[in-house]
């Protein structure tokens, strides 16, 4: 087992992993750029390096100075938690290269899943389904108008260096195609280095269902049931489930034998999420592999009773996997608490919590790094707290996920709590009707709260 994990991450996700660190006996290395000298993961870890000013660039996305303050303090692993350097394969290949153990994926998996048409023919070939559409590239408008007559329209165009909706576009006719397909072209370029475009048969108001899955180095993967995220805005998940209300047991089962497929066919070493597209006729749909932990790993934890930083630390140390795929025996979940003001648009609100009171009780989970008088820095992303709510059914996790929202009081900041509180009285998500289409259309009204 490592003696010594480093957690290039800051936040709620590098307070999580130093917790099962210590609870595994394994000593931690926190790293912090300036304006997180205040953070409880530099407090809580056994040591902490300051890695750079405020920008991310200059910090937590500086592979030569992670690398470093890893050979300092001697760390014989390092765990990225998410975003950030998680699905780098420069900084993966680094770490090898360095004798330092990269929890997380190789390089070639990194590259392999980051390259959309290239990781869609892998799962195509591997025999999990995919959308109808282009076979690889659509290399210039001639061929695109080919492919979307044989498929029928409406149709997408995706940027193959893409990713979270970016350099995608809808096209609805023959007559919007060359126009959307040069400005998805433009964008991706500009995004990623890279026009590369790959067309498919759009699906409508598709649910994201994503199954987790956990890989060992000898070849074995097992599932761990699905998450619903369906209720997402311009992409960014705001509330995560398991049991999806969608889910059927066949459906589970199919949707779970491909994505172990999925795992099976890069070799999968450690914990990643098969992403799919379902569509109202329960047919889904191969989307995007994950190779990092995810945001939403804790309502998987809740439904199956452990913990997957442990496994994935495990994993990564050489350790096998049990090899059994799980049913959900009860219902989690998760609302992510953004330092954002609901009621404009959810514009960020950085700045300090003056006051602080955290929900608790049966059932009730808070994943986060904040504290009363923790500034906020306008830098990072804007989540700041995970809330989970575990019960015996969804209309109870619904029930106590509301209670727990109300006693939780944040001031100092807009938070996403008054939208949160509004969903879990909202019918359609009463009644799992929600749709990645929903959060376009719905806007909530919040006059009646103080
Ligand atoms: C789609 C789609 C409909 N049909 N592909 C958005 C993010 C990117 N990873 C894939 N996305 C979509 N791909 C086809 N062929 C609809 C979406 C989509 C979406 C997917 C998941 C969650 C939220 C979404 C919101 C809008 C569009």
């Amino acid at each position: 087992m490592f003696k010594k994990i480093l957690i290039a991450n800051r936040g709620e996700i590098a307070l999580r992993v130093i917790r099962t660190c210590k609870e595994m006996g394994i000593k931690t290395v926190a790293v912090y750029s300036l304006a997180d000298k205040d953070s409880l993961h530099v407090r809580f870890a056994d040591e902490a390096i300051c890695i750079g000013p405020a920008p991310s660039t200059e910090s937590y996305l500086d592979i030569p100075r992670i690398i470093s303050a890893a050979e300092i303090t001697n760390a014989d692993a390092i765990h990225p938690g998410y975003g950030f350097l998680s699905e780098n394969s420069k900084f993966s290949r680094i770490c090898t290269e360095n004798g330092i153990k990269f929890i997380g994926a190789t390089p070639e998996q990194i590259d392999g899943m980051g390259n959309k048409a290239q990781a869609k023919a892998t799962m195509e070939a591997a025999g999990v389904p995919c959308v109808p559409g282009s076979k690889g590239l659509i290399k210039d408008l001639t061929e695109a108008k080919k492919v979307a007559k044989k498929i029928g329209y409406p149709v997408m165009v995706k940027a193959s260096a893409g990713g979270g909706g970016r350099g995608m576009r809808f096209i609805a006719s023959e007559a919007e195609l060359a126009e959307n397909l040069d400005s998805a072209k433009r964008e991706s370029a500009a995004a990623f280095g890279n026009d590369d475009m790959y067309m498919e048969k759009f699906i409508e108001e598709p649910r994201h269902i994503e199954i987790q899955i956990i890989g060992d180095q000898t070849g074995n993967a097992c599932h761990l049931s699905e998450r619903d995220c369906s209720t997402q805005r311009r992409h960014q998940k705001l509330v995560e489930e398991v049991p999806s209300p969608f889910m059927t047991k066949k459906l589970r089962d199919e949707m779970g034998k491909a994505a172990i497929k999925a795992a099976k066919a890069v070799n999968y070493e450690g914990a990643g999420t098969v992403e799919f597209l379902v569509d109202k006729h329960r047919k889904f749909y191969f989307m995007e592999m994950n190779t990092r932990i995810q945001v939403e790993h804790c309502v998987t934890e809740e439904v199956v009773g452990f913990d997957l930083i442990r496994e994935q630390i495990k994993v990564a140390a050489g350790y096998k996997i049990s090899g059994k795929n799980y049913t959900p025996q009860l219902h989690a979940i998760e609302c992510r608490i953004n330092a954002e003001d609901p009621i404009n648009g959810f514009r960020p609100s950085p700045g300090a919590i003056k006051e602080l009171h955290t929900p608790g009780g049966h059932g009730i989970r808070l994943d986060t790094h904040v504290y009363s008088g923790y500034a906020i820095p306008p830098n990072y992303d804007s989540m700041i707290a995970k809330l989970i709510a575990v019960a015996q059914t969804r209309e109870e996790a619904i029930a106590k996920m509301k209670r727990a929202l109300e006693e939780f009081i944040i001031e100092g900041v807009k938070t996403t709590i008054p939208f949160h509180i509004k969903l879990m009285e909202n019918e359609t998500f009463i009644n799992g009707g929600v749709t990645t289409k929903f959060l376009e259309e719905v806007e909530f009204d919040y006059s009646d709260m103080k």
